[in-house]
């Protein structure tokens, strides 16, 4: 029995790591208990602000059915088992199958919380070294993966990224982005709704195109419909009217980029009128957005996932810097500006490799050394050599969020070995052989290795774990390193070199990575050592014109590869203009987010599923009135969902915010496969939309997924 007092209430400034946002939190604890989490006013990047799902911490913290000791699936179920145990028999039972079928024999799929871990981001790529495999696959590619196939060929760097400078743009124009509930993507952002607010007070304009008057269009001055993966239509017509009407103003940036102007001969086929039917706006409505963007004095165009996901999303991302650059606004105050962050990774990570190698099927090309996740399913059912025969899931749960999920689930029963690295039992999970659970964000240490990067502002902060390591758990990174060793060991490799990286752990790396920053605060030179005395963070000031010194390549030019992305305007023509008409009872199906949800995996705090709409639960089908009368279909009734790969029933909620002719159905549900086990999650399973999104229709240019206009058809259930 233990005697001792309970100790005394502690303060805590730490960081939240569920989006983007990056958001400084106040955590009070006493003993290994949260008592509360609240926003950190002193934080200088996020001002007090949190949004509610900063209390998902503690839920996610405290939540008894948390898995915090490796599990081993047995004949008499998950059984509890010691962590020198799991991690031997996982690197053993690896080395296995890559000893009998070859090292492509294993695969790796990453999910998107690996990107708010450093641990993982620094220390994981040990492991997959280790592992010697090409079959590595990743949320990537169902999400950002045109912005960085841009950046790379136009910057020289895949993750050289220009961030909208939201705080002194005069004209905000926001492209498939709702950041009202994701808050803010490629875009790290605190308090957006202030933000967008500001804009509007000091005289600009926020404008939204949407196939969904989301929250985000609510708030802006102008919201116009778009029929979904139409985007780059737009773009083009705008490019058209930018050089129609004279609207051109790069003298700036042809010193850096000489071939800008023959953008002009690209877009020469697509006025206004040309492409206004097919995108659902008037051609009037798309000259006036120019015009209206080109009045405006520091202007930015940003596209993000609606934008991106969707069968031109390459295109559009390329067409939408294009636009910043033809206008005047990249790299300048205002609008989309490279960030000078303190830790900065990028001289020292891939730059990207496009197309070294390609998947054994469908022959579709890896961009920095990973496949697109559609192929998965696929290269685990088709025999042959380099067939998987074995997969490491990190922090995923690609059975709920990649497309045609079901067929994905059915595909797992093939493997002959699975490690999942997650703290719960999940729809993907729950294949696992082995699960190793890392700790919670708030028990390890923190440094945004990625997000500071993509921030709208420089700033730096390191938020030291708040509760001191337990005996019994381990993070992510020592989860990474500890099997990384193990299996150099059996392949007959030194391990000599592990002993400096235990003892250097990620914070080291971050460490030297501040000392070797240009910058300084009061005098002292930046460091770990001088972060924990500055626990709120630093501020480093608004974001700097960087160009030259931005781009990666070694001319330093801007190279525009027009041969790259301009060759996919015959795929575009094909698919707009030639092909057969579509089917005329079809909708397109699109995505959406909400504040309370992170992707799949928050849905186990009761604070996070509760008070839904008329008791309807959060995953509905939106639906336009028109459509909903024209298939006679009643608010909330039961609807069947149908595409070429599967089908859902699903509430229908009808609303006029959608457009007529587009469904919208969040993604992340459908807890309710056999086997997982978060009961709050199963309680309000809801349907999973990717068991209607299609794995085989893909952005062709750079393989990422399509889940923004998937045509489904609808009827009453
Ligand atoms: N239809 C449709 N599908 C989509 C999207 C969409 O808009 N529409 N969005 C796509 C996008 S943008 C993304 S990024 C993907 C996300 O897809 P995934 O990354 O595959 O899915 P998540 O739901 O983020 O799964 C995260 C898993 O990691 C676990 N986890 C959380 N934190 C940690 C941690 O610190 N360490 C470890 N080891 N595990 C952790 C959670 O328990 C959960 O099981 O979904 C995509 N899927
Ligand atoms: N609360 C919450 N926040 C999150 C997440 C979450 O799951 N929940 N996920 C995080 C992740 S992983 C990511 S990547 C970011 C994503 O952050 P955002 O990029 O802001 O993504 P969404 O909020 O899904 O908004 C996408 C918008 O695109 C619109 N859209 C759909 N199709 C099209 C189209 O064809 N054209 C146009 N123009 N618009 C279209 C949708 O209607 C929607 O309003 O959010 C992050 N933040
Ligand atoms: S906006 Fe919400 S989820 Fe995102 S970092 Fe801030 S508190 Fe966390
Ligand atoms: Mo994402």
């Amino acid at each position: 029995m233990q005697s001792e007092k309970p100790e005394q209430k502690q303060k805590h400034y730490s960081t939240c790591t569920l989006c983007e946002a990056m958001c400084g939190i106040e955590v009070t604890t006493q003993d290994r208990d949260i008592l509360s989490i609240a926003g950190d006013k002193l934080n200088p990047f996020s001002e007090g602000h949190v949004c509610p799902k900063a209390m998902a911490l503690k839920d996610l913290y405290e939540d008894p059915e948390r898995i915090r000791m490796p599990m081993e699936k047995t004949d008499h179920g998950w059984q509890e088992v010691s962590w020198d145990y799991a991690l031997d028999k996982v690197a053993t039972s690896l080395f296995a199958v890559q000893q009998e079928h070859g090292s492509e024999s294993v695969a790796t799929y990453l999910g998107n919380p690996n990107a708010h871990n450093m641990g993982s981001i620094l220390f994981g790529p040990y492991f997959y070294r280790a592992l010697k495999s090409h079959n590595r696959y990743s949320a990537t590619s169902v999400d950002q993966l045109p912005h960085h196939i841009v950046s790379r060929q136009l910057f020289g760097h895949q993750s050289q990224i220009p961030i909208p400078d939201i705080d002194h743009t005069q004209h905000f124009m926001i492209i498939g982005g709702n950041p009202l509930a994701s808050n803010g993507s490629i875009m790290t952002v605190p308090h957006i709704k202030r933000r967008l607010k500001a804009i509007q007070a000091r005289g600009g304009k926020v404008v939204a195109i949407d196939p969904k008057r989301s929250e985000t269009a609510d708030i802006s001055c102008e919201h116009h419909f778009i029929k979904p993966g139409t985007d780059a239509l737009l773009m083009l017509a705008m490019l058209h009217t930018l050089f129609d009407k004279k609207l051109i103003k790069a003298d700036a940036l042809l010193p850096l980029a000489p071939e800008l102007l023959a953008v002009e001969q690209y877009v020469a086929a697509y006025p206004a009128k040309r492409v206004a039917k097919l995108i659902g706006m008037s051609d009037t409505q798309i000259i006036a957005l120019v015009e209206s963007f080109c009045a405006a004095g520091p202007a930015v165009c940003y596209g993000r996932m609606g934008a991106s996901v969707q069968a031109f999303g390459t295109l559009t991302q390329y067409l939408i810097m294009l636009f910043n650059m033809l206008t005047g606004n990249l790299d300048k105050q205002g609008g989309m500006m490279f960030t000078q962050p303190a830790a900065d990774l990028l001289p020292h990570s891939g730059r990207g490799s496009i197309g070294n190698f390609h998947t054994r099927v469908r022959n579709l090309p890896a961009f920095a050394g990973e496949f697109p996740v559609s192929a998965l399913a696929e290269e685990i059912t088709t025999p042959g050599e380099g067939q998987i025969k074995a997969m490491v899931i990190g922090a995923g749960n690609p059975i709920l969020t990649t497309p045609n999920g079901q067929q994905l689930d059915n595909a797992f029963k093939n493997l002959d070995f699975v490690v999942a690295v997650d703290f719960y039992i999940t729809e993907t999970s729950r294949h696992a052989n082995i699960i190793l659970p890392p700790v919670t964000a708030l028990e390890r240490d923190h440094y945004d290795v990625v997000f500071h990067n993509f921030a709208v502002r420089n700033s730096t902060k390191f938020s030291p774990a708040i509760f001191p390591p337990a005996e019994t758990s381990k993070t992510d990174w020592q989860i990474y390193l500890g099997l990384a060793e193990r299996l150099d060991k059996l392949n007959g490799l030194p391990t000599e070199r592990y002993q400096a990286l235990w003892q250097k752990q990620p914070k080291g790396v971050v460490d030297d990575l501040l000392k070797s920053s240009q910058y300084a605060y009061q005098g002292e030179a930046l460091s770990i050592d001088l972060l924990l005395k500055t626990p709120h963070g630093i501020d480093l000031g608004p974001l700097q014109p960087d160009l030259p010194n931005a781009i990666y390549h070694n001319d330093k030019q801007i190279n525009l590869r027009f041969d790259y992305f301009m060759a996919d305007l015959t795929r575009l023509e094909k698919h707009f203009f030639e092909a057969a008409t579509v089917n005329d009872d079809s909708l397109q199906l699109i995505g959406r987010r909400h504040l309370k949800t992170n992707n799949s995996w928050l849905h186990n705090s009761k604070r996070m599923v509760k008070g839904t709409n008329n008791g309807l639960s959060r995953c509905t089908a939106q639906i336009h009135p028109d459509d909903a009368q024209k298939h006679n279909i009643q608010d909330q009734q039961m609807i069947k969902v149908t595409s070429r790969v599967g089908q859902v029933s699903i509430p229908a909620e009808i609303t006029e915010k959608i457009m007529p002719g587009v469904i919208s159905i969040p993604h992340g549900w459908g807890h309710n496969k056999k086997g997982s086990q978060w009961q709050t999650a199963e309680q309000h399973a809801g349907v999973s939309v990717n068991d209607l999104t299609d794995e085989m229709v893909l952005d062709e240019l750079s393989g990422n997924a399509v889940l923004n206009g998937v045509p489904v058809t609808i009827e009453a259930a």
